[in-house]
């Protein structure tokens, strides 16, 4: 069975693009590989989170996974702190990766064009952390949003690095994109993503949102002045987005949307995404409740976290041994 890995951030409550553009594609891929998916809460701290609500986050995340579909009977479910030997190989590997390749990162290059003050080294050097979480489980497959790609490029970079310089040593992993809702839109500006640690956005659905705000958010979308459903990225933006979600939530192509709501108008289209997304956010949220009830949360990372390290681990030994820091057989 093929490996397959993958994170998300606690940098705030998990959205409707988290859902769409990774959980949901996590679950329905841990019937057919072998799945990892851990919280990346290093990742997280490379920006500042105020510690009572990154708790908060964290848990939620932790219950959101589950109540999402992902099975801890099938998936390896952890915490990214938990397994130090990933944080010990992103240091080696960020002994294996060139400056000029971590100022390539689109997402950091963002954040210096937005002259944004505080950016911190962990933030430069997190897509070397990337890697290794990646390489330390020989993952095959990461399955990520559109912006995340580039990140995966570079573990492929430096998988290949470290085999050509030392001997075969990681599995060269592939980036998995869905075609459809790999990037969710904002609500009010479709030009953006929809973005969890974006404060200023008041066009991202989360995932606890009261289902009545979600609706109205929904309602309320930026649209434009065509007056068609119709999919058209470039002239149409706020009504793709909304067509992207609606597709990907219910399973009908956008095509025989489309021509469902032919002469149709946009509140009787929006009308109808905000029932497919709150009945989406409903049956969530009511899993969501019972989680948090039990006490399951515990003991599903702690088991995460025991078969997480035992092959990151080894990994590391091995890793270690070719570099030439462990003499130890
Ligand atoms: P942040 O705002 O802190 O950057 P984020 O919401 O963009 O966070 P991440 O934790 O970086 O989310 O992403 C987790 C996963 O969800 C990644 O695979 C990412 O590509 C995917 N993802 C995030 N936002 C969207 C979106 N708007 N559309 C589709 N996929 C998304
Ligand atoms: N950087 C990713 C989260 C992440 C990840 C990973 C995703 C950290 N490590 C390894 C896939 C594989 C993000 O911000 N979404």
């Amino acid at each position: 069975m093929k490996r397959m890995l993958s994170g998300i951030k606690p940098s705030g409550q998990l959205t409707l693009g988290n859902y769409i553009g990774a959980l949901r594609n996590f679950v329905a891929y841990q019937d057919e590989y072998e799945m990892f998916v851990f919280i990346a809460n290093l990742h997280c701290v490379t920006v500042y989170q105020d510690p009572k609500e990154l708790r908060k986050n964290l848990k939620d995340a932790i219950a959101l996974y589950l109540a999402c579909g992902l099975d801890p009977q099938k998936s390896c479910i952890f915490l990214q702190s938990d397994v130090m030997e990933q944080a010990q190989l992103g240091f080696l590997l960020t002994c294996n990766t060139y400056m000029g390749e971590l100022n390539r990162m689109t997402q950091y290059k963002d954040k210096v064009a937005k002259q944004e003050t505080n950016i911190t080294a962990g933030l430069f050097v997190y897509p070397s952390l990337m890697a290794a979480d990646i390489l330390a489980y020989d993952a095959d497959y990461v399955p990520v949003g559109d912006d995340q790609k580039q990140h995966v490029e570079l573990a492929r970079d430096l998988a290949e690095r470290f085999n050509n310089r030392y001997s075969p040593t990681f599995v060269v992993p592939e980036p998995v994109v869905a075609k459809v809702g790999a990037r969710i839109m904002s609500l009010s500006d479709p030009t953006k993503k929809m973005s969890k640690s974006d404060e200023t956005n008041k066009g991202c659905i989360y995932l606890l949102d009261d289902l009545a705000v979600a609706r109205k958010k929904i309602m309320s979308a930026v649209t434009d002045m065509v007056g068609a459903v119709q999919y058209d990225k470039v002239n149409q933006p706020g009504i793709s987005n909304l067509l992207e979600i609606m597709s990907s939530l219910s399973g009908e192509p956008i095509d025989s949307i489309v021509t469902r709501f032919e002469g149709k108008g946009y509140g009787e289209f929006k009308k109808e995404v905000a029932d497919v997304v709150c009945e989406t956010l409903g049956t969530i949220q009511a899993k969501y409740q019972e989680i948090m009830e039990s006490d399951i949360i515990e003991k599903v990372l702690e088991d995460g976290a025991n078969k997480a390290r035992y092959i990151a681990h080894k990994k590391l030994m091995k890793v270690q041994k070719k570099i030439g820091i462990e003499i130890r057989k």
